[in-house]
């Protein structure tokens, strides 16, 4: 390019500047001037939505200003960066979020006060991308946050699906599922960047030839050709100006392509050809920890993986770093396998288009990636069908045939003879159908493999992954999960954050650490007293929303026990069931007993294909429907189930909680964060000894936390004995009169059909073992009604629960990646001179 005096003139912009402003007057002249220019409105027409816009784009182009620097001083470096990969960011609502990590969250709630608006209402007013399902997405969230805080240079590379996770909705009891529309009126956050559009290649088949060099060489020829344009999302740091990138791909037509149909006169073809191309990215898969194996999927993957590789290929272009350096300048973190086909995708790249040589290309391919996996249930880990593997990917097939043929020479050399030993580590599944198992791809093209919590890496280390430890033990490494602090308090919880902040200052929020200060002021009754009249005020507005959405009269001072996450057997919301039917019961025996009040609050969805997860759902909302009109019952047990939860509602929801259930089927949870979220806000946790559960209670202290259940090794050893579920359900009257409540029709309208699958599991297989951990878990309970009885003893537990939450900030986990796996320092961003914006 011919160098341009009038496009390399900085753009002189003013202190006091409409759009760089932070004074309540210039923010509120740069929300009037948005309103007009951007949305084309005069007040007296402006909608909520216009006014959500305004102040968007108020706010967006106040952090404008870091994101271009960021960029140019990334650029200018050559910094070395992350690239996380994933099939899923759940990054709730940006607004507030922005505000928090601008630092400007209260000048421009006054500002917009001042203009006689509801600060509060506009904020309400923003759609989520729900572009995931559950844990894994939001981990990805947590860790853009984290990374942009601490000021490592990183790029989040994902799919801009145009609907992402599913409205829920609740009716009759059932889940019904609503798509969701979410760009339906515009996004204020992305920034398209069509000139940095790249093609991806699908289908057809492969050619060999001989290249002028005399080198055997492989072309593609493919059946389809999609085009991806970038969309950019900033992502700031909290009080740095760092502000990073998160880049969603759309899948287009290329203009190019098909035009045989238009020449042809066949325009309706054409056009189809388009339909087809926009599939890929139209989606979000709605499963949560498992794989459907469908075609669609997989071409997902490849399609963001090749589109996020190939704009990593051209920013070392245009920094001039050549390719060989390709593991310097990036290390990829691969979330899962979702993007594991990145591996045989560069390896392409690398030896079919840039003409690399394989040893060499194998060197960079193996020193850049890094693999986390994220669950031990078989399930969920993902194998494709070799055919349809090769007839979206027939080069992709070839590549990874001839990785799979040199491993296993390795394996060979490292453990002789040994066949079964090779048939479980091949990429290629031979055992009947035949399947490529991408998990296997991954650990093979990874330096470094790690789990989510202590107990998920040794398990994947001594079961799932076994084989793959013992021939790369150095690779592994274990990464606990964390959140961040940042929207999970500052932003959710602010009345508890003000109180902390009066203790220990907010330094805490960079370093959560030093919540451990607080551990004295669980002796001090004022502080106490404060911190409950916090938590009361926060249930209060919940039962508010709650009384208004449900119609159900729920008591704030009564125990609010919530389990909120995703629907699946593992984790065991059906024992949570079995607990309060199990209290009803009690109830209707001896209508005097004296019980402690509570009120059970769940909330999550369920895959729209997974039936026994939805008949859940059902079962709570009829359990609910009996008992929260039973006069019998009298205000003592309520019943609510949460409809639609989402990363926006879980920010009213985790402040709100007294008690937090984590109760998965000990050895299945690989981490869990809300049982972090929970914790952090002041709930206590009843739990399980799954996941970091383990470590949460080693944190808080034993004490602090209620446990109950079988541990995996038991779980196991119960399993291999040959388990059966009858035995306790012959055993112990109280588990049988549940379980026969819900047999006989009572919850159902007499119906004694309805949940019939459901008990079925239990008493057939119950694969969650929930019968065998029934009678700990009711004792356990029993434990929590006594503990809450004594106000001052419960609220002194949850102040250590906070105090000692520091270990699970995302920052500590980000850290830890960088200095054992990514080997990258922080690069300090300054803003350049022409552009200050000081208050
Ligand atoms: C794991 F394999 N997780 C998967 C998946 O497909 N989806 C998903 O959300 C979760 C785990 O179940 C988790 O234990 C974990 O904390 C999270 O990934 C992040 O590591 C709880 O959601």
């Amino acid at each position: 390019t011919v160098p341009n005096p009038v496009l390399e003139c900085k753009p002189i912009i003013q202190v006091e500047d409409d759009r760089t402003g932070l004074s309540i007057e210039a923010l509120k002249r740069g929300f009037l001037d948005n309103l007009f220019y951007v949305q084309g409105k005069f007040s007296g027409i402006a909608t909520k939505n216009d006014c959500y816009m305004a102040l968007a784009y108020t706010v967006r182009d106040r952090l404008f200003k870091r994101w271009v620097d960021t960029a140019e001083t990334y650029t200018k470096n050559g910094s070395r960066t992350v690239c996380y990969l994933s099939a899923e960011f759940l990054m709730g609502p940006h607004l507030g979020n922005n505000l928090i990590n601008l630092g400007i969250y209260d000048q421009v709630k006054q500002a917009i006060e001042e203009l006689g608006l509801d600060f509060y209402e506009l904020l309400e007013q923003e759609e989520e991308p729900g572009l995931g399902n559950g844990g894994l997405g939001r981990l990805a969230a947590c860790y853009l946050d984290s990374m942009a805080s601490l000021e490592i240079p990183s790029l989040g590379y994902g799919i801009r699906y145009e609907f992402g996770i599913f409205e829920q909705k609740i009716q009759d009891g059932w889940q019904v599922e609503i798509t969701d529309k979410w760009l339906r009126f515009g996004n204020p956050w992305d920034v398209a960047r069509p000139e940095w559009s790249v093609e991806v290649k699908l289908g057809g088949h492969t050619e060999s030839y001989v290249d002028e060099n005399d080198r055997y060489r492989v072309r593609w020829i493919p059946f389809q050709v999609v085009k991806g344009i970038p969309y950019d999302t900033p992502i700031l740091g909290y009080k740095v100006n760092t502000a990073n990138t998160l880049r969603l791909w759309a899948a287009e037509a290329p203009e190019s392509f098909d035009f045989e149909a238009f020449n042809s006169g066949d325009y309706v073809k054409a056009v189809q050809a388009k339909m087809t191309s926009e599939n890929l990215s139209k989606v979000l898969y709605p499963n949560d920890n498992v794989s459907q194996g469908k075609k669609l999927r997989l071409a997902q993957q490849i399609f963001f993986v090749s589109c996020s590789l190939q704009d990593m290929i051209r920013i070392m272009k245009g920094q001039k770093i050549p390719l060989e350096k390709f593991h310097e300048k990036f290390v990829i973190q691969l979330n899962d396998t979702h993007p594991s086909i990145a591996v045989a995708e560069l390896m392409r790249l690398l030896v079919d288009e840039y003409g690399m040589e394989w040893e060499q290309a194998w060197e960079i391919t193996t020193k850049a990636f890094a693999y986390t996996n994220h669950t031990l249930l078989p399930e969920a880990l993902e194998k494709w069908p070799l055919g349809l593997f090769g007839e979206l990917l027939p080069r992709h097939l070839q590549i990874i045939y001839e990785i799979n043929g040199r491993f296993l020479d390795d394996v060979r050399i490292k453990f002789p003879d040994d066949f079964d030993r090779l048939k479980r580590m091949s990429l290629i599944d031979e055992s009947g159908e035949r399947y490529i198992r991408m998990a296997n791809l991954a650990c093979v093209g990874s330096f470094a493999i790690n789990g989510v919590a202590q107990l998920h890496t040794e398990l994947l280390q001594k079961d799932v992954l076994h084989d793959f430890y013992e021939m790369y033990p150095e690779k592994f490494n274990n990464k606990t999960n964390g959140i961040t602090p940042r929207r999970f308090m500052v932003l959710s919880n602010p009345r508890l954050c003000e109180l902390i902040d009066s203790k220990i200052g907010n330094t805490w929020i960079k370093n959560l650490h030093e919540l451990r200060q607080l551990e004295a002021f669980a002796e001090d009754v004022e502080f106490r007293h404060k911190f409950r009249q916090i938590k009361q005020a926060i249930k209060q507005d919940l039962a508010e929303y709650i009384k208004a959405k449900n119609g159900i009269d729920v008591d704030a001072n009564s125990l609010f026990d919530i389990q909120a996450k995703r629907f699946h057997e593992y984790k065991r919301q059906h024992l949570n069931a079995l607990h309060i039917i199990t209290l009803y019961n009690r109830i209707k025996a001896n209508p005097n007993i004296d019980i402690t009040p509570r009120t059970f609050l769940f909330g999550g969805k369920a895959a729209p294909g997974y039936y026994i997860a939805k008949l859940t759902i059902k079962l709570i909302n009829s359990i609910g429907e009996v008992v929260n009109r039973d006069p019998d019952v009298r205000g003592r047990l309520k019943v609510v189930f949460l409809e639609d939860y989402s990363v926006k509602f879980a920010q009213r929801v985790y402040p709100a909680a007294d008690l937090s259930e984590q109760i998965s089927t000990a050895g299945k949870e690989a981490s869990g964060t809300g049982n972090m979220k929970f914790a952090l806000n002041g709930a206590l946790t009843i739990g399980t000894l799954d996941g970091a559960n383990v470590e949460i209670r080693e944190e808080v202290g034993e004490e602090n936390f209620f446990l109950f259940g079988l541990t995996a090794e038991e779980v196991y050893a119960k399993k291999a004995q040959g388990y059966d579920p009858m035995y306790y359900y012959n055993r112990d009257p109280e588990l049988k009169l549940a379980i026969d409540r819900i047999s006989s029709g009572f919850f159902s309208h007499g119906d004694a059909n309805l949940f019939k699958p459901l008990l079925d599991t239990l008493l057939h297989r119950d694969e969650y073992m929930l019968l065998a951990d029934y009678r700990s878990y009711i004792e356990c309970q029993e434990q929590v009604s006594q503990a809450y009885r004594d106000v001052e003893n419960w609220t002194r537990m949850a102040i250590l629960n906070v105090a000692r939450m520091g270990k699970f900030s995302s920052d500590r986990s980000i850290s830890d990646y960088c200095e054992d796996i990514w080997q990258i320092q922080p690069v300090k961003i300054e803003l350049s001179e022409y552009l200050q914006t000081d208050v």
